[in-house]
């Protein structure tokens, strides 16, 4: 179970692929090969924009070459396949719009009860990280701002009263600032499984968010500028572990 394993796992890295910016075969089979070598822990799939073709291209191509755990981060409810081991489930509690909170959920629920698939219902906290966001504009939701920890905070335990099995914080992909490492540790505190991204791109920073409490620390645009930044979090993975 990948909760499970989210839950026992405190310094876990996931790679995020946008199905949009990246399908080509060759490119992916390089992020596969370095991701292995850094073993990282999850590939995480996902858009705000991304079709349905690209989205299972990009999962029935790492289903059939990597062992690493898929767990889909869904931008709409036609991002979803039996291919992937997880589904975070995502509520954008941060946001008032119905369609986030509830709207796609309806419109999947048919296809995603039958499936095959590890359901993680988690509360998608969106921050401001200093650019207007993809998933801010497409959402149309306004972000928590940053210095704005009580909010974030009263968020986090909305969540969790609601049911919600995992809180991921997220500044936005390309954010200038990430998360800050106070709230990471306060809402870690509420003794529920943290995931964090938006905006990380470099090792002290991985680092810091994992020492606040972070289970998972996602990076995106940082690899999509630099594969090899891999290298580094590989030294990084072997000295924590
Ligand atoms: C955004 O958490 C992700 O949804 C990752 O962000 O692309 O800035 O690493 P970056």
């Amino acid at each position: 179970m990948i909760l499970h394993q989210i839950s026992n796992n405190q310094k876990a890295i996931a790679v995020l692929i946008d199905p949009e910016k990246s399908q080509d075969e060759s490119e992916l089979k390089e992020l596969i090969r370095k991701s292995t070598f850094a073993k990282i822990d999850y590939f995480f799939v996902g858009g705000s924009t991304v079709t349905r073709e690209a989205f299972n291209k990009v999962i029935d191509f790492l289903k059939s070459n990597t062992e690493i755990p898929i767990v889909i981060f869904p931008g709409a409810s036609h991002q979803i396949s039996e291919n992937a081991d997880a589904l975070l489930y995502l509520s954008l509690i941060s946001g008032r719009n119905p369609d986030y909170l509830i709207g796609h959920h309806v419109m999947s629920s048919n296809e995603v009860f039958d499936m095959d698939l590890e359901v993680i219902p988690t509360g998608y906290i969106l921050v401001d990280g200093g650019t207007q966001s993809s998933v801010a504009y497409v959402s149309q939701t306004t972000p928590i701002p940053l210095d704005k920890a009580n909010i974030i905070l009263s968020t986090a335990k909305a969540g969790i009263l609601q049911g919600k099995k995992i809180i991921y914080l997220d500044a936005g992909s390309g954010a200038k600032n990430h998360v800050p490492s106070k709230v990471i540790h306060d809402v870690a505190n509420l003794q529920i499984p943290v995931i964090v991204g938006g905006g990380i791109r470099q090792i002290d920073e991985i680092e810091e968010l994992h020492e606040a409490g972070a289970n998972i620390v996602v990076i995106g645009n940082k690899l999509e500028e630099n594969i090899d930044f891999l290298l580094d979090i590989k030294e990084y993975i072997t000295d924590t572990k």
